[in-house]
């Protein structure tokens, strides 16, 4: 069995390292790392006298010397886990030499190669798959870094802070070394040699500064890194004048590489990212993989305050830098591109991943209370929520009280590992406020329910508001107690503009509290939770009309967007059961006007548009349902889009033909253009009319931009069509030479609609492009079907589960990390009718009992299997 880690049982580290100078004698086969560390006793620590005990993982010792002297076996006790050394003094000096295996890592963890490059990810525990050490966030230390490999294959080698030396050595190798002055984790350590390119470019800080900006790739792909440059300026400017943060040394690197587990690291001065993230260039990337790249180096830049300047006592604290900065990156984004338009996009994330973690067998509070593996709490609780959590003392304290309580945080506590108490009492320092009540966010898993009941007195011109809120009590948890939850609201007239001094937050505290309303003119109409003032479900009575109304008319383009939804919602959800009682379909006349006003509205942009007039997910959908029938949700879905591409045909050809041609440049006004352009084509191209399918082909073969390329493609394989099968084989011929198009070739076969999608996806995993080592290529294939294609994975027969099962088998033998993340897709297994429960239940006992199964994925079968 696996041990379970407590948050409870935190202590404090026995020893502290003062430095450590690392030596890499690089070879791709066998690398061989001398640590030289300067330990003492911790003199806060729980002061046992006891022996020092490092961390490692699959590392072979080679010799171990204290003070100088070579110690014999009988000195210490090792294994391929750990070093002991029984006696130890107050302060001492310890030097390691271990052999690592770069090339054989598939775990991605430690240092491994991708391409031929040799890179790290420390990031939770992988700095012990490097060298034997205190390898826990609260030991930080000064390293110094000196790399030696071959100069022709490795001309370049890049490690954390700043570059002090250089030289040649025999047998055509030469050496780097470098030193980072800031104290950090091991978590934070990061190494690069390869042959690679520099795009450059040179950033001035608000006190004067000359900053060198580096971003390090393959030579091909020197011309795809203007836009990652242009972001991370635009975020470098953005921190110093939103929160008077500046960057603090004279050079930051980032480096795109292959294969990668995670988005991107924020290694201190050298940040490791997936190319995804990084690469970039109008002709094989999207407008939504362009704000990927734009939030991503911005998260990846401000984890140097929220996270590597102050880091975390513990992992438990994860979410003290990872809310805290996806906060700080959404903002940021918003402030880029359109700040509805970003609340929207966030929300939806939330929604879609995080609301169903929380329904689910992983449900965890932000601030997770044990864990196996933690690889396996880089959640969308710990980050989309988290951030959600951020936001509310935000919204509580308001801007100005928020930057203030950010700058107190930091000041008091830079340099320093601390916890996510230690934010909140800044937060309420800086301010002067309470906010003790806070802190049962971080202890209380599940989605918040809110429950509101307006009532209208037309005699006393009086309307009052009550709320309620309940939460589901968690297996093993004590009962929840009331959160703080600020509720932002604002009552609208006939005339749809709020009444004046009726735009207010409420906070609610308790179970249940009231709020009054007075000297109305007239009954109003709610408009509540505007901007999603809190990360909570909301159940109220509303008519189609109120929303109708909300939707046209509130002053919150948040709400606005969130009326039509839910509209559409309530519409789709009658019809799925419609769909279960085999009643004839039919659609509701008020989605078709709502549909018709939005699209003939002038004044909306088009990324606004296509959010508000696209349903839906059926993931959503399904959320709402307690016996869940994936075909019935796909059915009634896939009726309304056809009911309405039918009834607004018209308008949607127009819409289409208004916005069919512009440049391909990426800025706001040429992607609200092909945003609107494509929700249209897809309305269109649903119809299956040779007429709308012409369309998409027509575009398929003229687009030049990555954008309407793939939106043409997208709807293209969700027929089942003679123009699909070439437009596969087209794209294929065209992309092949490049990974992150050939990623998005797998990904929406995966995802296609089509009744032959399972087929194609099981001929895709023999393709000779197919490659389950490499995460990006395992993600498009068998993540973006096991989570993004429902009605094809829960096909009734359960063979897409075996599937799935057996390639989630074999990857982990690989790569735990991402076979973990894959098979999450059975958690929900209880919430389906009994036949596909049962199967999906089947292959979780299967994979369970599998021999030689990982931490990372035992953690998530046996957990979805509990009870
Ligand atoms: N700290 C990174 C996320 C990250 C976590 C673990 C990793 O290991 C494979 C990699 C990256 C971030 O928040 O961006
Ligand atoms: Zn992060």
């Amino acid at each position: 069995m696996h041990e379970r880690i407590y948050r409870k049982d935190y202590q404090a580290s026995e020893f502290l390292v003062d430095s450590v100078d690392l030596v890499f004698e690089l070879d791709p086969a066998e690398t061989v790392v001398k640590a030289k560390m300067q330990l003492r006793r911790n003199p806060d620590g729980p002061a046992r006298g006891g022996p020092l005990r490092l961390h490692g993982d699959e590392l072979e010792l080679r010799s171990v010397r204290l003070n100088g002297t070579r110690l014999d076996v009988s000195q210490f006790e090792a294994d391929s886990q750990s070093l002991a050394i029984a006696d130890v003094p107050e302060r001492f000096q310890l030097e390691t030499e271990v052999l690592i295996h770069p090339a054989q890592n598939t775990k991605l963890m430690g240092l491994y190669t991708s391409s031929g490059t040799f890179c790290t990810q420390c990031e939770a525990e992988g700095f012990r798959r490097i060298t034997y050490y205190l390898d826990r966030p609260d030991v930080m230390a000064r390293f110094t870094t000196r790399i030696e490999a071959d100069r022709s294959s490795y001309p370049i080698l890049l490690s954390n802070g700043n570059r002090v030396a250089r030289g040649d050595l025999p047998n055509g190798r030469h050496w780097v070394q470098w030193e980072d002055p800031f104290r950090k984790p091991s978590y934070l350590f990061a190494l690069v040699a390869g042959d690679l390119a520099c795009h450059e470019g040179t950033f001035t800080t608000s006190s004067g500064r000359e900053v060198a900006l580096e971003i390090w790739v393959e030579p091909a792909n020197a011309d795809k890194c203007g836009h990652a440059l242009a972001s991370l300026k635009a975020a470098m400017k953005w921190d110093e004048d939103r929160y008077g943060l500046e960057y603090d040394l004279d050079i930051y690197m980032i480096v795109a590489v292959d294969d990668f587990n995670m988005g991107a690291m924020e290694n201190k001065g050298l940040n490791i990212f997936n190319s995804k993230y990084v690469l970039a260039k109008p002709s094989t990337a999207t407008d939504d993989d362009y704000e990927g790249i734009e939030g991503v180096v911005a998260h990846e830049y401000f984890h140097n305050w929220t996270g590597n300047r102050v880091t975390c006592r513990d992992w438990f604290q994860l979410t003290l830098k990872e809310g805290l900065t996806v906060f700080r990156d959404q903002e940021f984004s918003a402030d880029m591109t359109s700040r509805e338009v970003q609340r929207i996009k966030d929300v939806t994330r939330l929604r879609t991943a995080q609301f169903a973690e929380d329904a689910g067998p992983l449900a965890h509070p932000i601030r997770p209370e044990s864990y196996i593996e933690m690889n396996n709490f880089y959640t969308s609780t710990v980050y989309e929520k988290g951030a959600e959590v951020v936001r509310l003392y935000q919204t509580l304290l308001g801007r100005d009280g928020f930057r203030k309580g950010l700058r107190h945080y930091l000041e008091t506590h830079d340099a320093r590992a601390v916890t996510c108490d230690d934010f909140r009492e800044a937060m309420a320092e800086a301010n002067d406020a309470d906010l003790t009540q806070l802190e049962r966010w971080y202890s209380q898993a599940g989605t918040p329910i809110v429950h509101a009941n307006g009532v209208w007195h037309e005699s006393a011109g009086a309307y009052t508001l009550t709320l309620s809120q309940s939460q589901r009590a968690m297996p093993k948890e004590t009962e929840p107690r009331p959160l703080t939850i600020p509720i932002c609201v604002g009552l609208l007239g006939a005339n749809g503009k709020d009444i004046p001094g009726t735009v207010r937050t409420l906070e609610l505290n308790e179970p249940e509290q009231t709020f009054t309303f007075e000297n109305l003119p007239e009954r109003p109409i709610l408009s509540i939770g505007r901007g999603f003032s809190a990360p909570i479900k909301l159940e109220m009575k509303r008519s189609h009309e109120e929303l109708a109304f909300l939707m046209a008319h509130d002053s919150d383009p948040f709400n606005r967007w969130e009326a039509g939804q839910e509209l559409a919602k309530r519409i789709l959800l009658g019809l799925v059961a419609r769909v279960l009682e085999k009643r004839p379909l039919e659609l509701d006349e008020g989605l078709v006007s709502a549909f018709r006003k939005v699209l003939s509205d002038p004044s909306l942009d088009g990324s606004i548009k296509a959010l508000t007039l696209a349903l839906p997910s059926e993931e959503l959908l399904s959320q709402e349902l307690s016996l869940v029938d994936p075909d019935a949700v796909h059915r009634a879905r896939g009726f309304v889009i056809r009911e309405l591409g039918l009834a607004l045909r018209a308008e949607w050809m127009r819409t289409y033909e208004q916005h069919a041609r512009g440049a391909d440049a990426i800025d706001k006004a040429q992607i609200g253009r092909r945003r609107i352009k494509n929700r249209a084509l897809r309305y269109l191209v649903a119809l299956e009319a040779p007429d709308t399918i012409a369309l998409a082909v027509e575009q398929f073969g003229a687009a030049t931009g990555m954008t309407e390329y793939e939106a043409a493609f997208v709807s293209l394989v969700d027929l089942d069509s003679a123009e699909t099968d070439r437009a596969i084989a087209e794209f294929y011929e065209r992309w092949r030479g490049e990974p992150l198009v050939l990623d998005k070739w797998f990904r929406i076969q995966a995802m296609s609609g089509s009744p032959l999608a399972f087929d194609r996806v099981v001929a895709l995993s023999k393709h000779p492009d197919f490659n389950l080592a490499n995460p990006n290529r395992a993600r498009s294939l068998l993540y973006c079907f096991a989570a993004g294609n429902p009605v094809a994975f829960h096909r009734a027969d359960g063979r897409a589960y075996r599937f799935i099962a057996d390639q989630v088998v074999e990857l982990d033998a690989i790569n735990p990390q991402v076979a973990s993340r894959i098979v999450s897709s059975f958690n929900q297994w209880k919430r389906y009718e009994p036949g596909r429960s049962g199967l999906m239940k089947a292959e979780l006992e299967r994979i369970a009992r599998w021999p030689g199964i990982s931490k990372d994925v035992s953690e998530i079968v046996e957990r979805a299997l509990e009870r």
